[in-house]
């Protein structure tokens, strides 16, 4: 049964208060909290086992070693990954897609060339592909989204042909928490002849993730958003595509042979792996996707849906208020607007009643524009959040509103 009290409890962090009031953490997009299991990973993995990976042969190097792959074996497992030759560990989404742009982008992409991504992608689906656009003389293109926030699937039809090497998606938007149609996106590239890309920073953490059932090539997600430490992430990708692509960058245990002036490289995934990794964070990846594992992810979805609506439903209740994104099949978080606030001052206020939301671009400045807003402000629900802490959210908002109405224009 999915207790939500009980998981609370593995949460020391949301016992916290700021000021006098009780925290209220609502920016899990940006990151989520960590569970004690998670911090207690970390600790063990520097109290007992600490050394490098790979490397030496006495005894802490070897639990090391073994504590960092079966890590991988359980990532790889959570995704749906086949096995963990393709599953590569990164610092998170933005590097894994950087490692993509630039080891298969700059070897594959010609002029001529398009790679086909949306107008609602992060930043980190973005720059990378504008950058080997720039290096290759590859085009770019979008798919743009209908008035409320889905991707116009006929015009994604009439976008991808032959001249398209890869189309690139977000799962989940952390902006207008649409769910994209990326299995249908990834038949449709693969009909073309193109590889499929999906960036799931924003789906790994709260929906159930199949690699295999997806079809896709690529999929990249960020360890801190789904209870894991920062500073690690995970690039997966079909080990045939991998295994062509040059390196990302050079240097220690990526190799196989090194000579004054050429190198081979080490098998997969270790061919990405340059220098020291980030061990303990990778540990402490395999300590939160267990207990992912353990809620269940179906459990978990199911929880953050039902949380989702009432906020949706309760946040419709303000006088003027704009939600952006579709109405149904929506993640767990909800961007929006209220009339003469500015976001920032918004997020402001309600710090001071120990509510924290994230304002701003939310990284994704073209979806802004597309929506003619500078910035929104968004409450993002995870796996612990409740409905008492929706209700504090919305009063919070309602006095906001009261307090800026003199200053209406
Ligand atoms: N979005 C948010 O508050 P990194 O920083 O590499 O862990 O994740 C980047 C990233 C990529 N794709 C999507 C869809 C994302 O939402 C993010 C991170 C945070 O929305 C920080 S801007």
């Amino acid at each position: 049964m999915y207790d939500v009290d009980e998981i609370r409890r593995e949460f020391p962090i949301l016992d916290r208060r700021i000021g006098d009031k009780r925290l209220v953490y609502l920016d899990n997009a940006a990151t989520s909290q960590k569970p004690r299991r998670v911090l207690d990973a970390l600790t063990k993995y520097y109290e007992r086992h600490n050394a490098n990976i790979h490397r030496g042969v006495h005894r802490l190097a070897e639990e090391a070693t073994a504590a960092y792959e079966e890590s991988r074996a359980k990532v790889a497992r959570f995704l749906g990954a086949p096995g963990t030759t393709g599953l590569v560990f990164t610092r998170g989404t933005t590097e894994s897609i950087n490692l993509v742009a630039y080891a298969w982008g700059r070897k594959n992409l010609r002029e001529g060339d398009e790679v086909l991504l949306t107008e609602v992608e992060h930043h980190s689906n973005l720059v990378p592909w504008q950058l080997a656009a720039q290096a290759t003389g590859a085009r770019l293109r979008f798919v743009p989204i209908r008035e409320d926030g889905t991707l116009d699937m006929e015009e994604a039809g009439r976008l991808i042909g032959p001249k398209t090497k890869l189309v690139g998606c977000i799962h989940a938007s952390n902006v207008l928490a649409t769910i994209n149609p990326v299995v249908k996106l990834a038949r449709m590239a693969r009909e073309a002849g193109a590889l499929m890309l999906v960036d799931g920073a924003q789906s790994a953490p709260h929906l159930p993730v199949d690699v295999e059932a997806l079809g896709c090539d690529f999929f990249a997600c960020s360890g801190h958003k789904m209870l894991g430490p920062t500073g690690v992430g995970v690039l997966w990708g079909r080990p045939e595509i991998l295994e062509e692509m040059d390196p990302f960058l050079g240097g220690g245990e990526m190799i196989r042979e090194v000579r004054l002036d050429h190198s081979t490289y080490n098998d997969l995934p270790y061919k990405f792996e340059a220098g020291t990794m980030n061990i303990a964070q990778a540990v402490g990846l395999g300590a939160a996707v267990d207990y992912l594992g353990e809620l269940g992810m179906e459990n978990v979805r199911e929880h953050e849906r039902r949380l989702g609506e009432y906020a949706y439903g309760r946040l419709s209740e303000l006088e003027g208020i704009e939600i952006y994104g579709p109405k149904e099949e929506r993640t767990g978080l909800v961007s929006f607007s209220l009339p003469d606030v500015h976001p920032h001052d918004l997020s402001q206020l309600l710090d001071e009643e120990g509510i924290a939301i994230r304002s701003g671009h939310h990284c994704a400045q073209p979806l802004m524009r597309r929506l003619g807003v500078p910035a929104t402000a968004r409450a993002s629900f995870y796996l612990y959040n409740v409905e008492e802490e929706v209700d504090r959210l919305v009063e919070a908002l309602a006095r906001a509103r009261e307090f800026f109405r003199p200053y209406a224009i």
